[in-house]
């Protein structure tokens, strides 16, 4: 940040003047009147929530049930079905003809779909499930791209209860195969292959592969959408989704489940190797996803709502699946990628589609900034923006030179931006500013959204005064928590209830608060997790992928370090059976084992750096010093104690590019 910048934000940005009145949540005080209303009785505010935001079949008659935490029931006796509230009820409200996704295909190709119609599609893909012998509770996984049918089939399975595990479309077979298998899976659905930035990928072979690999016995059938109509190996498990759904009446009656029921899992890297089937549930999930939808966003019926996200991702799942279409919502649905045909692609939509609430990532933010900085046609500046009155953003912190940018050149000086903390695991919004409340400083996702009771501690749980840093934690149990780890309860005990804390929830994020206005200030994981362009990636993850390279490594470490663009880059330190290459036989090397880890799970955990080494610097009793290892991939000078280190040689070894 320099100079004129931090006298800039001193200042802060207020609420527009017209928000301050209008806005769902209108002006400091209302926000204010829900935080007090929330401390003195937080089952009564989320109660009185729940019933604003969802229609429940038969009414809940206890709010929150700690009786066996950290397993927290919400709304428990409540009944309801989740596509119910995202259809019927648009339907029966008089939204039957509202668009409910605008979708953009990569080349460009619109198409509008009513809630009617979505309604229907879901049925179709319902009763087609249920064809296919899909029961309440059994778990389906969903591989496919960015599309109207891979939202429908998320819905699909929610209105017959059964639980969804969405696999992002860029993960690998081998990482395909080990959700499935974790997950138990009866079925697969995916298409034939996927359009991104003008290519065709394949999805249908690699789900093929993943089903070779044994661990998969329960998966019955895959049920393919036709996206391209490419050639794909067809077995007998097989089934056409078109020709499926069309032999389906379009009406299907849901199945009212517990608010308890899980509607989806989503896996995600943690500290250790196996990435975490996060489990959640249905009502508390839902009511979260709507309050958010509504008061973040401010959403209102005329408003066209976009968020960038993959379905793959949490974001794309409460924010595209599920959020906008509780609250009745006309939202864009984007195939492609940012940069094809070219880098003004986003800035192109919004204008065509007068998209009003965008929400992005500040990785896509910072590639965009880069790419209007080099071709004054790809700026925003030559695009008619005036559609937009509110910015979003998630994924990592967003750092103040590419707020301003946003701010300035997306937003027009006048859209409040909404930098949105929160994580798979919290289902929904935790920390963020609201369009008509919030006094924004660049950097800073501000304060904790009504009812959400966050705070930093120290390793002991004891607060730590605002200005110093400490663990970020959740002190009580919110609607749209995680439940569990999927089958492994002992492992979601121990990753978010560590016993030193008092029962807070450990989100794994360091932070602080300002002095003066409490703020909140993400510093980035605690752990051994990185964010590489907004993703989540585990350092142990990828050291195993490498080391499964049997017949080349030895053994591996994975850092990360700074980066311009993505927030944070792969580096990653490989010992080689044989002897340490150099020159372009390293150069060699290194190409061969990225794409062996995308090969092993997907393209975006390939390492941006691969140095090789003859050892790794290790503590007298063998611990991997990553400390170190992060300054070298730095390109710092090591400043830290190595008094413990074992073999010091090697440190003069790393730092050599190789
Ligand atoms: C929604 C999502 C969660 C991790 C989280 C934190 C980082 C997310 C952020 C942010 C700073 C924000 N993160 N939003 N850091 N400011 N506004 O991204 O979920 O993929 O599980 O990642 O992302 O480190 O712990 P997920």
């Amino acid at each position: 940040m320099n100079a004129s910048e931090k006298i800039h934000n001193l200042a802060g940005y207020p609420p527009p003047h017209r928000l301050l009145h209008t806005a769902h949540v209108p002006g400091r005080a209302a926000y204010n009147a829900l935080v007090a209303e929330s401390e003195e009785d937080y089952a009564g505010y989320w109660a009185r929530l729940a019933h604003v935001f969802v229609q429940w079949k038969t009414p809940f008659t206890r709010t929150l049930d700690s009786d066996n935490a950290p397993f927290y029931k919400w709304f428990e006796d409540g009944t309801l079905n989740v596509s119910w509230n995202c259809l019927d009820r648009q339907v029966n409200e008089g939204k039957g003809d509202k668009t409910a996704i605008v979708f953009e295909a990569d080349d460009g190709t619109v198409t509008h779909t009513s809630y009617a119609q979505l309604l229907g599609m879901t049925c179709r893909m319902a009763n087609a499930l249920k064809a296919l012998g899909v029961k309440k509770g059994d778990r389906v996984v969903i591989y496919m791209s960015m599309s109207v049918e891979g939202v429908v089939a998320m819905q699909a399975c929610a209105r017959i209860g059964a639980i969804h595990s969405v696999v992002f479309g860029g993960f690998s077979a081998h990482s395909l195969r080990d959700r499935i298998a974790d997950t138990g899976a009866v079925l697969v659905v995916t298409a034939d292959e996927q359009v991104r930035g003008g290519k065709t990928l394949p999805l249908k072979a690699l789900v093929d592969e993943a089903l070779s690999m044994g661990g998969c016995e329960a998966v019955r059938n895959v049920l393919v959408y036709r996206r391209t109509g490419g050639d794909i190996a067809w077995t007998a498990r097989d089934r056409w989704m078109d020709e499926m759904a069309s032999a389906q009446p379009d009406t299907c009656v849901p199945e009212w489940v517990g608010a308890e029921h899980p509607l989806f899992l989503l896996y995600t890297s943690g500290s250790t190797g196996k990435p975490k089937g996060v489990q959640h549930s249905s009502g508390g999930y839902l009511v979260q996803a709507a309050a958010t939808m509504k008061w973040t966003f401010d959403i209102r019926d005329e408003d066209v709502f976009w968020c960038t996200a993959d379905i793959g991702w949490i974001t794309g799942h409460t924010y595209i699946a599920y959020g906008p279409l509780a609250v009745g919502a006309t939202q864009v649905v984007f195939e492609g990628v940012p940069t094809y045909p070219d880098a003004g692609r986003f800035w192109k939509m919004i204008e065509r589609h007068k998209v009003t609430v965008f929400y992005t990532a500040p990785t896509a933010i910072r590639s965009l900034i880069k790419a209007a900085e080099g071709d004054a046609q790809l700026h925003p500046a030559r695009f008619d923006l005036r559609s937009l009155r509110i910015l979003g953003s998630v994924g990592e912190p967003i750092n103040p030179a590419a707020w301003e940018w946003y701010h300035a050149h997306v937003g027009g000086g006048r859209c409040p931006i909404v930098d949105t903390w929160w994580q798979t695991e919290t289902g929904a919004q935790m920390i963020t500013p609201l369009p008509g409340v919030t006094t924004l400083v660049p950097g800073s996702c501000t304060l904790p959204f009504p009812g959400i009771a966050a705070a930093i501690v120290d390793e002991t749980g004891e607060d730590v005064p605002n200005g110093q840093s400490g663990l970020l934690v959740i002190k009580k149990p919110w609607p749209s928590m995680i439940r569990t780890i999927w089958g492994d309860d002992a492992r979601y005990v121990a990753s978010y209830y560590p016993p030193e804390l008092r029962g807070y929830y450990l989100a794994g994020d360091g932070a602080s608060r300002d002095k003066d206005t409490g703020n909140f200030t993400i510093g980035g994981r605690i752990d051994d997790v990185l964010n590489v362009s907004g993703h989540r990636m585990g350092t142990m993850e990828i050291e195993s992928a490498l080391v499964a390279c049997t017949e080349l490594v030895a053994e591996a470490a994975v850092v990360g370090r700074p980066d311009d663009t993505s927030g944070e880059a792969i580096c990653a330190f490989v010992v080689l059976k044989g002897a340490r290459p150099t020159g372009p036989a390293a150069d060699k090397l290194a190409v061969q084992l990225r794409n062996w880890v995308g090969k092993e799970i997907g393209p975006i955990a390939k390492p941006r750096d691969i140095r090789f080494a003859d050892n790794l610097p290790k503590t007298r009793s063998g611990k991997i010093m990553r400390r170190l290892l992060r300054s070298v991939a730095k390109g710092e000078a090591i400043t830290q104690d190595v008094s413990t280190l074992e073999n010091p040689a090697i440190l003069a070894q790393l730092n050599e590019t190789h």
